[in-house]
């Protein structure tokens, strides 16, 4: 199957890209696969300010998957310019590379913006409107705010003529309102879908596993939430969308392009394979041949029958 595509005006030599905040800014990755073999990858989520993110632990096991509550750490805005992206524009070529944004405050998306539309190595952003950890908001993420989404989209489309996609959450109950406020307000595609909000318990001391409490589901879990959202995204939008959520296996992506995502993020499933990525890659491949499928965009939505 031939897995080049293009989406958003960029060109990917195939569509698996990592999520954010399972790759850090690339150069983690470079002793245990090879970049330049994905379609590219989400640079963890970057604040103005650098932040140590919440207290340990910060990521715990369940059978279905894995709960995170990292607390947006990162470097900052000023350290991503000064050494991140440089190191990006030095290393990786093949590979496309979105930067993730994520702001406290509606002003916070718009200085992020402006700070490193200037910069080089990457090709466009990803708004994390969705982020579940945000202790400072109360885990209220802004996708659910449809006001919200409006301003930051609005604000951010000012600011760059790069590609924008919005990263939105599992546990929208007005998804396709979200994805129109997004739409109307200049994004070029959508990333469905983050973590889902969660509270694993010791059961012995009834303490919550994660140092901060509650947190974001991800893994295999996740993959009929991310599924649902991208057909009901498909339905409500033409825009490009790119699908995450408990991809593990070839016929997990091939799920997600069924419904309508033109690209595809791996996160969990790297961190027990770090080479998972570049597995299902060549497991696509493998897939087309035995399935017939000339192309990835020969695999477009099916048609709803619920
Ligand atoms: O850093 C995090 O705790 C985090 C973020 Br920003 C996000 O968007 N999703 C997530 O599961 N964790």
């Amino acid at each position: 199957m031939r897995l080049a595509t293009r989406a958003f005006g960029v060109d990917f030599q195939n569509p698996v890209l990592l999520a954010a905040g399972t790759c850090g800014f690339g150069m983690e990755l470079i002793d245990v696969l090879d970049i330049e073999a994905l379609g590219g990858f989400v640079t963890k989520s970057i604040t103005v300010e650098a932040r140590a993110g919440n207290p340990a632990p910060r990521v715990t096991e369940f059978d279905s998957g894995m709960m995170n509550s990292v607390g947006l750490a990162n470097p900052g805005l000023a350290r991503v310019r000064s050494d991140k992206l440089p190191w990006i524009a030095a290393n990786v070529r093949r590979a496309k590379v979105l930067v993730s944004v994520a702001g406290h405050t509606v002003e916070e998306y718009f200085e992020l913006i402006e700070g490193l539309d200037e910069a080089d190595g990457f090709v466009g952003f990803e708004i994390n409107l969705s982020c579940p950890n945000d202790a400072r908001r109360d885990g209220v993420p802004f996708a659910l705010d449809l006001d919200a989404v409006t301003e930051i989209i609005e604000g951010c489309r000012e600011r760059t003529g790069r590609p924008i996609s919005a990263k939105l959450a599992p546990n929208d109950p007005r998804l396709p309102e979200t994805i129109k406020r997004a739409e109307e307000a200049g994004v070029n595609a959508v990333t469905l879908v983050n973590t889902a909000p969660g509270l694993l318990l010791d059961a012995g001391s009834g303490q919550a596993r994660l140092g901060q409490g509650a947190g974001g589901v991800s893994g295999p879990a996740l993959l009929p939430m991310g599924i649902r959202a991208v057909r009901e995204a498909r339905a409500a939008t033409d825009l490009p969308l790119l699908g995450v959520g408990g991809v593990l296996a070839p016929a997990d992506a091939v799920a997600y392009r069924r419904v309508g995502a033109d690209l595809i993020q791996m996160g969990t499933a790297t961190f027990a394979a770090p080479r998972a990525a570049e597995d299902l890659i060549s497991g696509l491949v493998k897939w087309g041949h035995k399935h017939s499928v000339l192309d990835w965009s020969d695999l477009g939505p099916v048609a709803d029958e619920s």
